[in-house]
């Protein structure tokens, strides 16, 4: 069977899952966020990482009903532990740029809020700066519509992409999320430390907030604090853990 064809049988038998990996604030150590991360639980394989088949769901268009069904599954999670009286913090769900481009993707995120209307003003879309920078005009206008419903927005993997930052300031955006390939190297290499804290300072001068990818160190995290970033993500604090998981963990704060 092609990948294709068992992506298909995948989504039909509800074998994706959601992960989850908190956002930590470097200020005062508390999760502010926690980003939702596909996996495909294959009965043969088992647990595939997204970088095997999200590809493939893009080049198909199949992302456009995976994405989705993420958005649905994360908002319904969300909604579950605010039920059941967890301090639930912010919910981040990526989108593709194959998802922006569609006509209907406002149409999508409306229907799912609509469903789950308690959740509106704590979800985030991470979307990557080549994709804003694809058609710049209407990815403000349809930026500036996302803002409307409450959802906040971030650019993934900062640094990596090609951003023009004369438009950097015209995009209704909230947050910078430095690219790991940064963060990793910022004990070892002088360079990518001084991108860190430059994009810190970009961040800040267009009053947003900005956060680190990739954590895996108490060094890493230490120069990060030092230098003003507001918020880290990476293994140092949690690798990306089940739904159930993240019920332990809240319950943990509560
Ligand atoms: O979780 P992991 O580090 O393996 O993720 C690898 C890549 O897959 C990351 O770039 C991440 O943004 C992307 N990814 C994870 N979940 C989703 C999703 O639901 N939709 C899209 N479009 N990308 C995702
Ligand atoms: O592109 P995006 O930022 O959405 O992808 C996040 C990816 O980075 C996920 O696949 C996640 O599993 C991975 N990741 C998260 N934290 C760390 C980390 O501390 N180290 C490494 N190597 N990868 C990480
Ligand atoms: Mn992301
Ligand atoms: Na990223």
């Amino acid at each position: 069977l092609s990948l294709e064809n068992r992506l298909h049988r995948a989504l039909e038998k509800d074998e994706f899952v959601l992960h989850y990996q908190p956002k930590v604030s470097l200020k005062d150590g508390t999760v502010v966020g926690l980003e939702a991360l596909i996996r495909w639980r294959d009965p043969d394989k088992g647990l595939i990482s997204p970088a095997a088949f999200i590809p493939t769901l893009e080049e198909t268009g199949m992302i456009v009903e995976v994405g989705r069904w993420a958005l649905e599954r994360a908002l319904a999670d969300a909604a579950s532990w605010r039920a059941a009286g967890l301090p639930v913090p912010r919910v981040a769900v990526n989108v593709s740029a194959v998802q922006m481009r569609r006509k209907d993707f406002l149409n999508t995120l409306e229907q799912a809020l609509a469903s789950h209307p308690g959740e509106s003003n704590y979800v985030d879309l991470e979307l990557t700066e080549s994709l804003l920078m694809e058609d710049i005009e209407v990815n403000i206008r349809k930026l500036g519509a996302i803002r409307e419903m409450g959802i906040k927005v971030a650019i993934d993997d900062f640094g990596t992409g090609y951003s023009s930052l004369s438009y950097l300031k015209r995009f209704p955006i909230d947050q910078l999320k430095i690219d790991q390939s940064f963060v990793r190297d910022i004990t070892a290499d002088p360079d990518a430390a001084s991108i860190c804290v430059a994009i810190i300072g970009l961040a800040h001068n267009l009053r947003l907030s900005v956060i680190a990818e990739g954590v895996e160190t108490g060094d890493q995290m230490t120069y990060l604090r030092r230098h003003d970033c507001d918020e880290m993500q990476g293994y140092l604090f949690s690798r990306p853990v089940p739904a159930a998981d993240c019920t332990q963990m809240l319950t943990a704060r509560r």
